[in-house]
C-alpha cells in the first residue's frame, strides 16, 4: 500500500475538492466501498473525530478518491488529519500546478498570458507574477465637490456613488471594478480632501490618506480654480464645462459623461504601464 496522498483539485477555494488516498479504512467512520463503488462517509481524524462528510470512491484494492469540502479550512483539517493517520502527502499531481494558477487569476488578460507562456515558471525576467492575482488600485480623490462621484458613476454606468451639490457627501471609499485592456481595475471614491470638521469627517480623510498610500495610482480631480495632487498623480481638469484645462492634459465633465471612456483608457494604460503589464488586445 502507498503511504503517500495527493489533492487532485487546485487550492482555490471551491465548493468541493478531490484527493486521492491509500485505501486506509481508518480514515472513515464506514467501511470502504468495493472496488469500483462510493458512498457517503464521515472522514475522520485518528482520534475517531469527524472532519468532514464526504463521498470515498474505491478505485482499486488499495487506491480510494475522497470528494470532500473545499474551503480552505476544511482543507487545512483534512491534510491534519492524513497525518495524523501517519499518511504523508505526495508532489501534486502533473499540472495542479497550472490549474492553481489558471484558478487564482485575477484578470482575463492573465488567464490569456498565462496560456500563452505555457511553460512552468521561472516566469521572464522582471515579470510582475503578483499581478497575475491582484487587482491594481486606482484612488479617486481631489477637494469636496470636485466630482469625484459623479465620475465614478460615468465609469460604472449606474448611480454607485450618492451625489450631491452638499461638500462632504462621500464620507466612505466607494469601490467599483472595471476592465481595461484584458485587466480589472479597482477603482476608489474617496471623501473630498479638506481640513476641520467633525469625528466622521476626520474618519473619512484618514481612509483617503491610508488608500492613497496603497494606490497603484493616485487620480486627482481638479475643479475650477484648484491647484492640488502631487507628483505621479494624475491630475484631470474636473467640471471642464466651467472651467479651462488651465494646462491639463485630462479634462472631464462627469454630469455629460464626455471624455470619460477615452480618460478611463487612459488611466487603465498608465497603471499598466506602471506595472510593467502587457497591454493586451481584449
Ligand atoms: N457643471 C458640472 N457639475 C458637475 C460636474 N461633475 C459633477 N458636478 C456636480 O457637482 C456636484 C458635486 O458632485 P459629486 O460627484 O458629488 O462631487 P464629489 O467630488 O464626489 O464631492 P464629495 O463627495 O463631497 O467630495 C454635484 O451637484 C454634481 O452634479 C461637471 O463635470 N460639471
Ligand atoms: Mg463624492
Amino acid at each position: 500500500m502507498v503511504d503517500g496522498w495527493h489533492w487532485l483539485t487546485p487550492p482555490a477555494p471551491a465548493a468541493i475538492a478531490l484527493l486521492r488516498a491509500p485505501a486506509h479504512a481508518a480514515l472513515s467512520d464506514r467501511s470502504l466501498p468495493e472496488p469500483g463503488r462510493a458512498r457517503f462517509a464521515h472522514l475522520c481524524a485518528v482520534d475517531g473525530s469527524i472532519v468532514d462528510e464526504v463521498v470515498i470512491t474505491r478505485l482499486a484494492d488499495a487506491e480510494i478518491e475522497i470528494a470532500c469540502h473545499g474551503g480552505p479550512g476544511i482543507r487545512a483539517a483534512i491534510e491534519q488529519a492524513l497525518r495524523g493517520h501517519g499518511l504523508l502527502p505526495m508532489p501534486a499531481a502533473v499540472g495542479t500546478d497550472r490549474w492553481s494558477q489558471l484558478a487564482r487569476a485575477a484578470h482575463p488578460a492573465a488567464v490569456q498570458w498565462l496560456l500563452a507562456h505555457d511553460e512552468s515558471p521561472p516566469f521572464p525576467a522582471l515579470f510582475p507574477t503578483d499581478m497575475l492575482y491582484r487587482v491594481p488600485v486606482v484612488l479617486i480623490t481631489g477637494p469636496a465637490n470636485a466630482g469625484k462621484s459623479t465620475l465614478l458613476n460615468a465609469w460604472c454606468g449606474h448611480q454607485r456613488a450618492l451625489v450631491s451639490d452638499i461638500a462632504g457627501t462621500t464620507r466612505d471609499l466607494i469601490a467599483a471594478q472595471t476592465l481595461v485592456y484584458g485587466w480589472r481595475l479597482r477603482l476608489l471614491d474617496s471623501a473630498g480632501l479638506r481640513a476641520g470638521g467633525d469625528d466622521l469627517e476626520r474618519a473619512g480623510q484618514a481612509l483617503v490618506a491610508h488608500a492613497r498610500r496603497s494606490a497603484d495610482l493616485v487620480l486627482y480631480l481638479r475643479p475650477p480654480g484648484d491647484a492640488g495632487g502631487e507628483t505621479g498623480d494624475l491630475i484631470v481638469q474636473g467640471k471642464a464645462d466651467l472651467a479651462d484645462r488651465e494646462g491639463l492634459r485630462w479634462s472631464v465633465h462627469g454630469v455629460a459623461g464626455e471624455d470619460a471612456a477615452s480618460l478611463l483608457d487612459h488611466l487603465g494604460s498608465m497603471v499598466l504601464e506602471r506595472l510593467h503589464l502587457p497591454i493586451t488586445s481584449s
